[in-house]
């Protein structure tokens, strides 16, 4: 699934982000920048050991929820990885939709100061963080069309859904904010 916004086109995939050939790669952190599980854990499999050597170097103070840092791909089919702290949920009441907006904001501002014109990025916080698919995927796709609308760039935002359940609500939830043929 494809629509084009501004110059740009977000796209809706499903498979393994660790496979993608791009410029930057968005990881799904947590704010110490610790190798987790998830898709954290197969970014640093994939990408080797200079992933976490350049984050741990760069940011030895981690990065806040809501926002972002850049590092090295290490060995993955990318020039950079977006290191992006999304929300643990916890029921609405701790601004979860405003922190989510701004990982990604953080991370496609990265993309653009780096001069990225393609970017791949997972499901940030739906799934150890436990964020409700549907409302995840509403307020993500609604952040990345409005920086795409405002910025004009990156050329191509691409969401690689890990499975067929998490490609049916952002497919979904991106045909609710842009109809087919608008
Ligand atoms: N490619 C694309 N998506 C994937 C992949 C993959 N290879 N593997 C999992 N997903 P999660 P979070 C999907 O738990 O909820 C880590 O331990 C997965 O199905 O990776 O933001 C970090 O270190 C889900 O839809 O990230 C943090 O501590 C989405 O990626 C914590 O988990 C996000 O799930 C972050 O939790």
């Amino acid at each position: 699934m494809r629509v084009a916004v501004a110059d740009c086109w977000l796209e809706l995939c499903e498979g393994d982000i660790t496979q993608q050939a791009v410029d930057l790669i968005v990881n799904a952190a947590n704010s110490y920048l610790r190798i987790g599980g998830g898709v954290d854990g197969a970014i640093h499999r994939q990408g080797g050991p200079a992933i976490h050597a350049d984050t741990a170097r760069r940011y030895p103070d981690g990065c806040p929820t809501g926002s972002a840092v850049i590092s090295t791909a290490g060995q993955l089919a990318a020039r950079y990885v977006a290191h992006a702290v999304g929300p643990q949920w916890n029921g609405g009441r701790n601004n979860e939709a405003e922190l989510l907006a701004g990982a990604y904001r953080r991370a496609l501002e990265l993309a653009v100061e780096h001069e990225c014109q393609a970017v791949a990025t997972p499901a940030i916080s739906t799934g150890v963080y436990g964020y409700p698919l549907n409302e995840a995927a509403r307020v993500s796709l609604r952040t990345v069309i409005d920086f795409l609308t405002t910025q004009k760039r990156p050329e191509i935002v691409r969401f690689v859904l890990f499975n067929a359940e998490t490609f049916a609500a952002y497919s979904n939830a991106l045909a609710e904010i842009s109809p087919p043929g608008k």
